[in-house]
């Protein structure tokens, strides 16, 4: 750990208590792996409820149909589920069920379908400063952002879940905002 990351990890400790997980200024994210080709996409939810759901889906390890509104995205495959229609299904019509490959290979076809779902699990809970995702911000998370302190993607000691902002590198931006959250609860 470097020396800054535990002066810095001592000052957060003393640092103030709320009571409620925000996400101010962080867009609410998880990483879906779909079936059957095990590919992997970013959705955000606007909502909530869905989000609640997502992460539900998160702990139980399960598998849904998860989908929405397709609409162009500069990510690697071209489109995300917009997210403020996210929708998630155990049934849906077969018109609708894809894949993220499937759906990327033949773009211009989805978005004119306007609709597709792909059956996924959420593999990783993004962008949150509960880094563990225990349902408490404290010196948990904070000891996983400095362990994983000064990293860069692709090195050993690189944690995806402590690049809060998914920049590539865990770094003073990743620790503040797990200290900016001390102290919160998603009760
Ligand atoms: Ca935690
Ligand atoms: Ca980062």
């Amino acid at each position: 750990m470097k020396k800054t990351a535990l002066v810095f990890l001592l000052f957060v400790v003393l640092a103030s208590s709320r009571t409620h997980i925000s996400f101010a200024g962080l867009e609410p994210a998880v990483l879906i792996e779909d079936e059957p080709y095990g590919d992997k996409l970013e959705v955000g939810t606007t909502s909530d409820d869905v989000w609640a759901q997502l992460i539900q889906l998160h702990q139980n390890g399960s598998e849904m149909w998860i989908g929405g509104a397709v609409e162009p995205y500069p990510n690697q495959w071209g489109f995300r589920f917009d997210p403020d229609n996210i929708l998630m299904a155990e049934y849906t019509a077969e018109t609708y069920q894809s894949s993220i490959r499937m759906i990327s290979e033949d773009l211009d076809y989805w978005l004119g379908l306007g609709l597709a779902y792909v059956w996924a699990g959420v593999v990783q809970v993004l962008g949150s400063p509960d880094v563990n995702w225990d349902g408490i911000v404290n010196v948990t998370d904070l000891t996983i952002v400095s362990l994983a302190y000064g990293s860069f993607e692709g090195e050993p000691d690189y944690i995806s879940i402590a690049d809060i902002n998914e920049d590539g590198i865990v770094d003073m931006k990743d620790l503040s905002t797990v200290a900016r959250h001390l102290g919160e609860t998603d009760q």
